[in-house]
């Protein structure tokens, strides 16, 4: 059969091309292309280096605070700062909060319409105001901007379908309540412009940490009472998805959230079912058929050189390989190295009859993702309780000092660990370079033939609808997919 080409892939961040063939009724050949390119870590050259914490935040419109967290952290390496522990709190509070609204913002706006049809909202019998406005445009003047445009197998019955809607409308507030949250620390949100390598530079009172305590309670509440609920929820309806989009079952966690005595996350690896632990030198970026020159990288020496017309590339995203490996990153890879940190999550695994292993599948990154923000939450509710507003929240650093060395930020994002690497010569940046979450999980081939993970957990993807491929739609966006932040 001819190759077919899904584009644009929408709900998504930036622009995604899915090349496939579709034999015996499933995907094979799968190419992922990154169909543009950026150039941020170009634009670092010759700058001074604090610019990064404000410049690399640009980088996406949906993860920006944690570019800018990560840009700090590669800063104080470089800086060779350590920075007061409420400096600590606060950018673990900002990167928390941040990565539970993303996650929220990615189940019910971007993959939700994947499982639900929102024409039930004609039979919406409640009175919220937003919601009877929305059931007036599906009944009478735009009945078509609510109506599925791929077909699928989805949850249509209005008795089931409406709660998911109800909660996508309850979510929106919350998703301007987190933004608040983040505004109050960050000076404004998006590209907070408070984040520095030593902490942060706003004022902290009580008043604050109440305000920002209540909205984290009330995201919490949802978490738990909604959010959680309805990942479980589509769980049960769609239960042939544990064995959909399973990829190479590999994972990579760099750690993090260690602002409080004992840290979230573990760093680790997983690799052919065995958890190893996470060495950051074997990180390399390969571009055998991403459209750069040169060849295989490691992070300190990468550069990024576009070569428009080389031949044998198909994408502008690299492949990040570890020790030659495919890795998966994301709140699945987090949570299944840190698996037996917290005995709930086998709990609800028990409760919907799947093994641990079965994480590795389209719904195990939905739920891995409802689960990171329920503990998230609390994460932040005990640092918020943790800031003491009698010490500095910043450590300065000496902007006069010509720094001539390098510093290595590893941290965390929404949809998976993020690498910031700076380079400075006479106090100008020679370098930069950043390995991103979607760019792990979106890479093309290898040098070694090996195509990248999301290609991996596509290939055999049954396909019963084939016009627009719901069932392709489902696991790519099981990542989150941000194609912005990975041609970066
Ligand atoms: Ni543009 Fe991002 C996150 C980063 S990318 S969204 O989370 O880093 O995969």
């Amino acid at each position: 059969m001819a190759v077919q080409v899904l584009t644009p892939i929408t709900r998504i961040e930036g622009h995604l091309s899915i090349k496939t063939e579709v034999i015996n009724g499933k995907l094979t050949n799968v190419q992922s292309c990154g169909e543009m390119y950026r150039g941020f870590e170009n634009i670092m050259i010759d700058r001074r280096p604090i610019d990064a914490a404000r410049i690399m935040q640009r980088i996406c419109g949906v993860c920006h605070e944690v570019h800018g967290i990560a840009a700090a952290r590669a800063l104080a390496k470089l800086y060779k700062i350590e920075l007061p522990k409420n400096g600590k709190l606060l950018h673990d509070i900002i990167l928390g909060i941040h990565i539970i609204h993303d996650h929220i913002l990615h189940f019910y706006h971007l993959s939700a319409p994947d499982y639900v049809d929102f024409v039930a909202l004609a039979s919406y019998p409640g009175n919220d105001p937003a919601l009877k406005d929305a059931k007036e445009w599906v009944k009478t003047v735009k009945p078509a901007l609510f109506a599925q445009k791929v077909p699928g197998d989805y949850i249509s019955e209005p008795a089931n379908a409406l709660p998911f809607i109800v909660h996508y409308v309850e979510a929106l507030e919350l998703l301007g309540l987190a933004a608040s949250a983040l505004a109050i620390l960050g000076g404004k949100t998006p590209f907070c412009h408070t984040i520095f390598p030593g902490g942060i530079t706003t004022e902290i009172t009580m008043e604050k940490l109440a305000k920002i305590s209540d909205i984290v309670d009330k995201i919490h509440s949802f978490v738990v009472t909604k959010y959680l609920p309805d990942v479980m929820s589509i769980a049960k309806l769609y239960p042939e998805y544990w064995k959909i989009g399973a990829g190479y079952q590999n994972a990579i966690c760099y750690g993090g959230f260690n602002s409080l005595d004992k840290p979230l996350f573990t760093s680790g690896v997983i690799i052919d079912g065995k958890q190893a632990p996470f060495d950051k030198n074997k990180i390399i970026e390969d571009i055998a058929h991403s459209y750069y020159k040169g060849s295989a990288q490691s992070f300190s020496t990468g550069e990024t050189k576009p070569d428009y017309d080389k031949s044998g590339a198909y994408s502008w995203i690299k492949s990040p390989r570890y020790d030659g490996h495919p890795m998966e990153t994301g709140p699945l890879s987090r949570i299944y190295v840190n698996y037996d940190k917290d005995d709930r999550l086998s709990k609800i695994m028990s409760e919907l009859k799947q093994p641990k292993e079965a994480l590795f599948s389209t719904l195990g990154r939905h739920l891995s993702r409802a689960f990171e923000a329920l503990i998230l939450g609390e994460f932040v509710q005990n640092a918020l309780s943790t800031v003491n507003i009698n010490e500095p929240t910043i450590r300065d650093i000496d902007m006069s000092i010509v720094v001539s060395d390098t510093g290595l930020g590893l941290s965390n994002a929404g949809r998976g660990e993020l690498l910031h690497f700076i380079e400075t010569k006479n106090g100008r940046v020679s370098r930069y370079n950043c390995i991103v979450p979607s760019t792990w999980n979106f890479s093309p081939k290898d040098s070694a033939g090996k195509p990248g993970p999301v290609e991996k957990a596509l290939e055999d993807t049954p396909v019963r609808f084939e016009k627009g491929m719901i069932e392709a739609g489902r696991v790519i966006r099981s990542y989150d997919p941000c194609l912005a932040c990975s041609i970066h």
